[in-house]
């Protein structure tokens, strides 16, 4: 698949030469190679579509910065989509297991999904994560999966390898064992039950019911559903029945070191719009990730290897657009151009403050609002200066009312952002000939 992307992309788009934007024909059969890699990772056909409609917007337009090939900016752009789609749901930075002791942690799917395996490697991830903070956690694994006699053997056994207490409650009844559960946990004083549930192999009405009413008794404070990432198309009609039935808040995916491509992902993310909390890389306990949506990012195009190659990228799209400033600050001059690789290249810094602050005289008077304010304004300059032509750029005296509002209209701004644009973008080449003056912006290059 590696192959694929780097030599059929870089052949089907690379020998086009002489465009300075991606075109919609450019593309045209790159795209189809896409659309073939996600199908080939089973993402359903119409989540393919939308995803494959989505990259089209992205990419046509965009200008080809510097030395990069078309087909390898195309790669990376269809790389950022990707994790953007997968990782929607997601909320950065947040604790996927934020618990408010003593609290009830449970699992759903269908037999066979690696529920049993999954509360495993949720004690073993809590205990980690807890010792890591210089904590101790105390946690129970109990079952109210009776369909299976063995399936809570099973979980005592993993609950003595991962060193947790385990329940066995005597109550025969489903919901009143899940009851007697929570009351065994709250007495022997757990910060976390982890429930296990009974699955089916197929989605059944009365498994879904019974689900309810353990939900219902025990009330969890995060209910997990555990998906095998090999069952492919089929789990997203599985998560919808889940999600509709009882509800929960997110998924584990397991089975993601098998061949599965990561399609199940991808379409979970289109269609149950819920974070994908964890993945399962294997049976043993410690064989569960956070959820990275680079990585199946890279699984379904590819090994790993294209995340290096999208490094690789993108450390060339700094080294092209810092050597056209040198360039400009050499020559004391800039163009509308270098302005707006200025653009990309300081919102991609995140921060203007880590270049105002090596500015004489700027110190650290620059507020959150007005770094705010910056971040939107070059939103909007960025917009502008992609609905220039080149010509434009480069000559931005040429630019009159007519242009101006063509320009407009095409970035969704007034003619007064236009002007605004280019009042900056003078006071730039004043400040470009004023460092020229004062010996350049050395320690800037360094
Ligand atoms: N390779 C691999 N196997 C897994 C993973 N998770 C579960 N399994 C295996 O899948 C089978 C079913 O798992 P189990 O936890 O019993 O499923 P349950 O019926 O939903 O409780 C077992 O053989 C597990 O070892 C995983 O992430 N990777
Ligand atoms: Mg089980």
């Amino acid at each position: 698949m590696f192959d694929f992307l780097s030599s059929k992309f870089g052949a089907l788009l690379n020998k086009v030469t002489g465009q300075s934007v991606i075109s919609k024909n450019t593309i045209k059969e790159a795209l189809q190679e896409v659309r073939s890699a996600l199908i080939e990772a089973d993402v359903p056909f119409e989540v393919v579509e939308q995803f494959v409609g989505q990259v089209e917007e992205k990419a046509v337009g965009q200008q080809l910065k510097g030395s990069l090939k078309a087909g390898d900016q195309f790669i990376k752009i269809v790389h950022d989509e990707m994790v953007e789609f997968l990782g929607s749901a997601h909320k950065k930075d947040q604790d996927p297991l934020a618990l408010t002791f003593p609290a009830t942690v449970i699992v759903m799917g269908l037999q066979g999904s690696g529920k049993t395996t999954t509360l495993s490697k949720l004690a073993f991830y809590m205990q980690k994560q807890a010792k890591k903070r210089g904590k101790k956690r105390s946690i129970m694994l109990a079952s109210v999966d009776f369909y299976r006699p063995a399936a809570i053997d099973q979980l005592e056994v993993l609950a003595k390898s991962v060193g947790v207490t385990f329940y066995r409650s005597p109550e025969s009844d489903v919901v009143s064992a899940a009851k007697d559960c929570v009351d065994q946990a709250r007495k022997q004083g757990i910060q976390v039950l982890l429930l296990d549930t009974a699955g089916r192999l197929h989605v059944d009405e009365s498994m879904l019911e019974e689900l309810k009413q353990v939900v219902d008794v025990v009330k969890p404070q995060k209910s997990l559903l555990v998906l095998d990432a090999m069952t492919g198309q089929e789990s997203m009609r599985i998560a919808q029945a889940f999600d509709k039935a009882v509800g929960f808040d997110g998924a584990v995916l397991s089975k993601v070191d098998s061949d599965a491509r990561g399609g199940v992902a991808f379409a979970f993310a289109y269609q149950v719009k819920k974070p994908v909390y964890f993945v399962g890389v294997g049976e043993r306990p410690e064989d569960m990730d956070e959820f990275r949506p680079e990585r199946i990012a890279s699984r379904i195009l590819g090994k790993g290897d294209v995340v290096s190659l999208v490094e690789k990228v993108e450390e060339k799209i700094k080294v092209d657009e810092r050597k056209s400033m040198e360039r400009a600050y050499r020559k004391g001059t800039i163009t509308l151009e270098d302005f707006a690789s200025q653009l990309g290249m300081m919102s991609r810094l995140g921060s203007m403050n880590s270049i105002m602050k090596h500015l004489p005289g700027m110190g650290q008077s620059i507020t959150p609002e007005m770094m705010e304010r910056a971040e939107l304004e070059s939103k909007k300059f960025k917009a502008i200066l992609s609905s220039m032509t080149r010509k434009e750029r480069l000559y931005h005296k040429i630019l009159n009312t007519s242009r101006k509002r063509r320009i407009a209209n095409g970035a969704g701004a007034t003619k007064s952002d236009i002007d605004l644009l280019l009042r900056k973008f003078e006071e730039s080449q004043r400040f470009v000939k004023l460092l020229k003056r004062m010996g350049g912006l050395g320690k800037f290059f360094g």
